[in-house]
């Protein structure tokens, strides 16, 4: 038997319509901007860089700005690339390590002024914004805390150097989607020549509260990625698999950016008091920057795909990064590969072939109507289909506006005389769960919650046959 309850409200009467504090529907839920960003789902992460030159993954801080030379360097490339591979936006390293600014900041020498590419006149970060500005994408800049060039890291005058190239990056490159902090910092470095090790108190050097109120003060839309948030958070690997059990709600106070051991909470934390969805960014080769000897290396369609479906399948997002190359494009087989997962995208996602039977409200593509499971005994959904189709993949998405609140699911499917078998039993869902099944003649599929931590409500259900892959 199965409950239904259409709801069809406006999103701010939902996120109203909490009932008062202290009671189980108190959940802890996503801001506005949380929730535009979990709807990207794909995106590029773009590491290009001064390492780019000297086949380094991260510079000692010592390099010559003269030795940053791309002599084609195309944003028009990599944002027709991103295009065309279904990406959303592209995220740059404005800043790694090195502390190399790919933009001529005011702050530093240690910038694209002093190189030879475009005769010192160079701004990548304003050639990237009308690139991805002519070809519909968002921008997000990433900015190393480290780094290893400045003399005074490490002291307070070097937080104010943070902050002020952060303020030259939110205020003159137009909308930025997502600020990067990279919990990777503090050890050895060139520091204006003191060439030290330092270390710093990850928890209180950088006062990332203020820091934080700077995004928000200059780009209130964009989303703040670090290790604990504040919006988005690591998901604990740099391989692509976000864990089979992903809460988007997260201690997240208890937890900072660099801590060690984060690892541990990549499952995020089911009672956690403020959310927190992962993200997970993973290379499309082992490393982040380009080396020509990992020109063979390039990740293969089929590992790509099964990255997806661990990523945007599992409750997160997928933030692919392509190492540009010395020339300043993104390689061939890299883009070969990327237009490999497209197609293996629009192929299976093309048609949900459970469209015409499944009530409206769980595929018209919209998280605001959706079917309320009542806690009780009926808490399945069963879509019945009048002719067979053969399909291998169930995705299943959460109205996450009201909180994540599926504990564990079962999910089965009707062989053709119309006998259901439990194929998958999992964990959380969230914004959505993508399972995958032997490839099959499906006469119905029914998706049935455990347990709840409160009232679930599914807003998509899909079913597709994904093209076998090598
Ligand atoms: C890490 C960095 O140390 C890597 O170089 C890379 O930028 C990756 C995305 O984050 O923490």
């Amino acid at each position: 038997m199965r409950t239904f309850y259409i709801g069809l409200f406006s999103l701010a009467l939902l996120l109203h319509s909490c009932s008062p504090a202290g009671t189980k529907e108190q959940s802890v839920v996503p801001s506005a901007r949380q929730l535009n960003w979990q709807d990207l789902e794909y995106y590029a992460f773009v590491h290009f860089s001064i390492n780019t030159f000297t086949d380094k993954e991260w510079g000692f801080g010592d390099e010559s700005p003269e030795l940053f030379n791309p002599t084609e360097l195309d944003t028009d490339q990599w944002a027709r690339v991103a295009k065309e591979a279904g990406m959303k936006g592209i995220i740059i390293t404005a800043k790694h390590h090195d502390g190399f600014a790919l933009w001529p900041s005011v702050y530093t020498e240690h910038s694209v002024k002093n190189s030879p590419w475009r005769d010192g006149k160079g701004d990548l970060l304003k050639e990237l914004r009308t690139s991805c500005d002519k070809y519909g994408l968002k921008m997000g800049v990433y900015l190393s805390p480290w780094d290893r060039n400045h003399p005074d890291y490490g002291t307070e005058a070097y937080i104010t150097y943070y902050r002020n190239q952060l303020t030259e990056l939110l205020t003159q490159y137009g909308p930025l989607f997502e600020v990067w902090f990279d919990g990777a910092n503090g050890g050895d470095g060139y520091y204006g020549g003191a060439n030290e090790s330092r270390k710093v108190d990850k928890l209180t050097y950088y006062d990332w509260p203020n820091t934080h109120a700077l995004v928000r003060q200059y780009q209130p839309d964009a989303v703040m990625f670090s290790d604990a948030g504040p919006d988005i958070r690591w998901v604990g690997n740099e391989k692509g698999y976000a864990n089979q059990t992903t809460w988007s709600t997260l201690y997240r106070d208890s937890v900072y950016a660099g801590m060690p051991d984060f690892d541990r909470f990549s499952a995020g934390q089911e009672e956690g008091t403020h959310w927190v969805p992962t993200e997970t960014d993973v290379s499309i080769r082992p490393g982040w920057f380009y080396h020509a000897s990992e020109d063979d290396k390039v990740k293969t369609v089929a590992h790509l795909w099964d990255i997806y479906l661990n990523s945007v399948g599992l409750n997160s997002n997928l933030l692919l990064n392509l190492p540009v190359d010395r020339r300043g494009l993104v390689h061939e087989t890299d883009v070969e590969r990327l237009m490999g997962l497209k197609t293996q995208l629009d192929a299976t996602f093309a048609q949900n072939l459970i469209a015409s039977a499944a009530p409206s409200e769980l595929s018209d593509g919209d998280r605001n109507t959706f079917e309320l499971l009542q806690s009780g005994e009926s808490h399945r959904i069963e879509i019945e289909l009048t002719t067979p189709v053969e399909a291998n993949l169930f995705s299943v998405q959460e109205a996450i506006q009201f909180g994540q609140h599926i504990q564990s699911f079962r999910f089965f499917v009707a062989d053709e005389s119309g006998n259901y078998k439990n194929v998958y039993e999992g964990t959380t869902v969230g914004n959505k769960r993508m399972i995958t099944f032997d490839t099959q003649n499906v006469t119905g599929v029914a998706f049935e919650v455990i347990e709840a931590k409160a009232t679930v409500r599914i807003a998509e259900v899909a079913l597709h046959r994904a093209p076998d892959l090598e």
